[in-house]
């Protein structure tokens, strides 16, 4: 059983809003309007672990935003396809390229800025897509242990409620 950190903690408690400027200098800074460009689908590959039945997963467009050398922090995005006929709840992610990584959402506060924060969990609905972007739900990769290459991938394992676990080879690609 491992137990989170005081701050991962207090964060998923408090559902602190961070704002964006300083948690993501660079894989947000750019904050596109428009939708994100695609990436070759080739760069996606899966295998889902089954200790029961297969995930009913399928990922598309899986990519790592590509940041400066000495860059701590960088973010993740795919979309997912559930062609199932129950909701898939992820509840986390982890990654060789990060020490942290998380589940996160851009949300906008009362002021109307737009802020980064946590959550505990994401839902891929039944028969439906969750679409992680730069502009919405995504993955964060916290305390970085390399600078990822652009052109190179990275395994991504998404974790889900019931257990299962999706691993997915997410190509580096210029924000
Ligand atoms: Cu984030």
């Amino acid at each position: 059983m491992s137990r989170p950190t005081p701050l991962l903690a207090a964060l998923a408690l408090a559902a602190i809003l961070i704002p964006a400027a300083a948690l993501h200098a660079g894989p947000h800074s750019s904050a596109p309007t428009s939708r994100p460009q695609p990436v070759p689908q080739m760069a996606a590959q899966t295998t889902a672990q089954t200790p029961s039945a297969p995930l009913t997963l399928s990922v598309q467009n899986a990519a790592v935003v590509a940041v400066p050398p000495g860059a701590t922090e960088t973010s993740a995005f795919l979309t997912l396809r559930n062609t199932g006929r129950a909701p898939v709840i992820l509840t986390g992610v982890r990654t060789p390229l990060a020490r942290h990584a998380m589940l996160m959402t851009t949300r906008r506060d009362a002021q109307g800025r737009t802020g980064m924060a946590m959550v505990p969990t994401l839902t891929v609905p039944a028969g439906g897509i969750l679409n992680l972007s730069a502009s919405g739900d995504h993955l964060m990769l916290m305390d970085l242990t390399r600078t990822p290459k652009v052109g190179e991938t990275v395994r991504l394992t998404l974790t889900t409620r019931d257990g299962r676990t999706l691993t997915v080879n997410a190509l580096v690609r210029k924000p």
